[in-house]
């Protein structure tokens, strides 16, 4: 039976919850342990590890052991999905790299598969790096990807499938042109120059891929093109180049309908009235700048420049890295894939034995405001849902904490709607906060009263509540819109000393007059807590690593600490099952 806590409990909630910054002192960049260093990602300090199964998650992706980073090449053909992956085949630390293969017929369970390309050849022998796969007229596929060569610099390679009719196309053959690019050329350089994009084709009729680069100290979306795929040449202008930031690791490049959740082949003819995105990793998360594609000119022109790119529009503000799409042409959706890094120490890598993971597949489309991506868990994810809890109508006053029970709280698929009983208490919104909003979440915690919130979800919560973490929202008024604050707080998360444990947060505009309730799903499995808000408007990855998990039951509530009441018309939650996650080779 669901258990409704009043705010007596809630003040014991409080009293245990110090928001203090200690959690995010212990913050470190953390560097990948490798024989090439590559890329900074946060992570713990070493410390002393705490190995447990218990961490591993049951339904995202990840091989049975080692390390994994980017998402690499997805791809439909033929009826089957097809997942490479940065993947060192000899251990938990970032190293040695080639291309795992992965194969499903449904995104959710995978059969694992050989690597596809593996440390061969002088054009990649340090290094299968990241890169993409694009379906050829008449149903070829083909891979270009960078490798790391014999002098260490980073050149672009093409692999083709030995055998096409082949369903899961388990061999890839490399032609004897490679490297097919060179970083030669004006103002490159070669230690900053991969991850080329899906193919697209241009007005003229040629192939055109667009490659990450560092282009006089900025960053670049340099272009190339080519007849046959194979010959390239690079294009005296780069598809999109920016001073605000340097290198621009794995550009995106895709079209958008605003307002369709149908995704748009790149190579097909564009319908009027799309728009197209450029994505770019940098700072350790994945930003997007909304355009269009100016044929004339053969360059991206985005619809606002901002110059702080602190600004920029993020895929995700939590956990989330090197994400790649592709257009899903069974379902006609375009899905994106995002790259999870574990944040314990590099130590307890090394003694799990296994370290990353991908996020769920996720649809990703324009909204009708032309502005914002929304992003929403492939639907072939709830085929994995088993006991189901439903509550309809409750209503939570300030201090209220809703227990969700009769679930598996440590995997789990959570949906909750909150409808507002007034926003006479919203606060003003302060553009400044756009500018550090982690900051934000710090300040505005689950336990600090608001207006109108923070309401929201507390997960993997301890008994007594020591541990925890919180997915709330809040609520501004900005001139004539509203914007909601939504923050995955994990300073509370685990017990364990030195972890890094942010407070992710974002904004998004909302329009509370047509849309009367503000939604929040998230995804548990076990170290992993996924959320979306909005309805996709924002989502945040994150990854935790409560003791609780280990020692015994975790507990799940919906509360609201704002003055304002606070109505659930709607609150339903599912046990997750095990997905069958590459645990047979094909
Ligand atoms: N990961 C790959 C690079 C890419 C980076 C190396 C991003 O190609 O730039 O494993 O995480």
């Amino acid at each position: 039976m669901a258990l409704m806590l009043r705010p007596w409990a809630f003040l014991l909630f409080l009293a245990l919850v110090s928001y203090d910054e200690s959690g995010l002192q212990s913050t470190r960049n953390g560097v990948a342990q490798a024989t090439q260093r590559v890329f900074l990602y946060p992570q713990s300090p070493k410390v002393s590890s705490i190995v447990s199964t218990k961490y591993r998650t049951a339904y995202h992706f990840q091989p049975p052991k080692n390390w994994i980073n980017d998402p690499n090449g997805p791809m439909y053909h033929n009826g089957i999905y097809h997942q490479f992956y940065q993947y060192n085949p000899n251990g938990s630390l970032w190293g040695n790299i080639v291309w795992g293969h992965s194969v499903s017929t449904d995104l959710i369970n995978w059969i694992r598969l050989e690597p596809a390309i593996e440390r061969t050849t002088p054009s990649d022998i340090n290094g299968c790096w990241t890169g993409s796969a694009t379906i050829l007229k008449g149903g070829r596929p083909a891979i270009i990807y960078t490798g790391a060569d014999t002098e260490k610099r980073q050149v672009q390679n093409i692999v083709f499938p030995k055998n096409v009719s082949d369903p899961y196309l388990r061999e890839w053959i490399k032609p004897d042109n490679n490297p097919l690019i060179q970083p030669v050329g004006q103002g490159l350089n070669s230690d900053q120059f991969r991850d080329p994009t899906t193919g697209w084709i241009g007005p003229d009729g040629l192939w055109r891929i667009a490659v990450g680069a560092d282009l006089n100290g900025y960053s670049a979306a340099l272009l190339y093109k080519s007849e046959d795929f194979v010959n390239w040449t690079r294009v005296d202008h780069p598809l999109y180049s920016s001073n605000a930031s340097t290198m621009w690791e794995c550009p995106d490049f895709f079209a958008v309908l605003p307002g369709k959740n149908s995704g748009l082949d790149l190579s097909a003819a564009i319908p009027n009235g799309a728009k197209h995105v450029l994505k770019m990793s940098l700072d350790n998360c994945d930003k997007y700048m909304v355009g269009v594609y100016d044929l004339k000119s053969d360059t991206f022109v985005p619809d606002t420049v901002l110059d702080d790119r602190r600004l920029w529009s993020r895929i995700d503000y939590g956990n989330y890295y090197a994400s790649k799409s592709f257009f899903d042409s069974k379902r006609g959706r375009r899905i994106i894939w995002g790259w999870t890094n574990e944040t314990d120490s590099s130590s307890d890598d090394v003694a799990k034995g296994w370290a990353g993971i991908h996020a769920i597949p996720r649809t990703i489309w324009l909204d009708s405001n032309s502005k914002q991506l929304l992003q929403w868990p492939v639907e072939e994810i709830e085929s994995l849902r088993r006991e189901e809890v439903s509550h309809q109508g409750l209503e939570l006053n300030q201090g209220d904490l809703f227990e969700i029970k009769g679930i598996d709280t440590l995997q789990a698929d959570v949906e909750i709607n909150f409808e507002l009983t007034s926003t006479d208490s919203a606060v003003p919104f302060d553009p400044s906060w756009l500018l550090d909003i982690e900051k934000h979440c710090r300040e505005a915690g689950a336990s600090v009263h608001g207006g109108v919130g923070p309401f929201g979800l507390v997960v993997l919560a301890s008994e007594n509540m020591e541990e925890h973490t919180s997915v709330h929202f809040r609520v501004y008024k900005s001139q004539e819109k509203y914007m909601i604050l939504m923050c995955s707080d994990l300073r509370k998360s685990s017990l364990r000393p030195e972890l890094y444990t942010p407070a992710y947060g974002g904004f998004f505009e909302f329009d509370l007059e047509k849309e009367k309730t503000i939604s929040l799903r998230t995804l548990i499995d076990r170290s992993a807590v996924e959320s979306f808000g909005g309805g996709g408007r924002l989502c945040i990855m994150a990854r935790v690593y409560p003791v609780t998990l280990i020692n015994g039951g975790t507990r799940m509530y919906a509360f609201n600490n704002g003055t304002s009441t606070v109505k659930v018309p709607q609150l339903k939650a599912w046990s997750m099952r095990r997905a069958q996650v590459n645990v047979r080779m094909g």
